[in-house]
């Protein structure tokens, strides 16, 4: 069975989306970011980078990035039809849209929460927010110039969308 490290308001709602519209088995185990469980000994044990999510599979491998999760989770579960036919224009538009929201819109929603990461000058995080909120209004506007249809695969095509940017 999947073991997926979740933490509330994280990233690890994006394979768990995939998980319960496949209606694969997975334990979730809850780790609470507020009272820094991601930085325990448990945790670090399992993700040496103390990150949400941290997916461990079946066969016990360790997968870390968000990303590269929904991609493998895609891969095995061929018969749940996530994802457009390899090489066609809308598998294009399907990658394109998981690297754009791991590669640009996930690191820019990080910067209001881990601000002081981006500089060494504690007075500097007020100005990394509104930069990144200058980012976030690029990107949303980049967003409504693209289909929306690849946010998930319609592989049940009544299914309201899991996840929706731009809209
Ligand atoms: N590149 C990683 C980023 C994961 C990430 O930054 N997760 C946040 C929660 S959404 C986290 O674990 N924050 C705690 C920390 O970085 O200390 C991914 O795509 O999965």
């Amino acid at each position: 069975m999947y073991k997926l490290y979740w933490a509330q308001g994280s990233g690890a709602m994006a394979p768990q989306a995939l998980f319960e519209e496949i209606g694969a088995e997975y334990e979730k185990i809850v780790i609470d970011i507020e009272k820094e469980e991601h930085k325990s000994d448990a945790f670090l044990s399992v993700n040496p980078m103390g990150q949400i999510p941290a997916l461990v599979l079946p066969d016990g491998t360790l997968m870390t990035e968000t990303a590269a999760m929904l991609a493998h989770i895609v891969d095995r579960h061929p018969e749940a039809k996530l994802a457009p036919p390899a090489g066609g224009a809308e598998s294009a538009r399907f990658f394109r849209w998981l690297f754009f929201l791991s590669s640009s819109v996930y690191p820019t929603v990080l910067r209001f929460y881990y601000s002081e990461r981006h500089s060494t000058d504690p007075s500097a995080a007020e100005g990394i927010k509104a930069a990144a909120g200058w980012i976030w209004t690029n990107n949303s506007r980049s967003s409504k110039t693209h289909s929306i249809r690849v946010r998930i695969w319609p592989a049940r095509r009544s299914a309201r969308p899991t996840f929706c940017f731009g809209c």
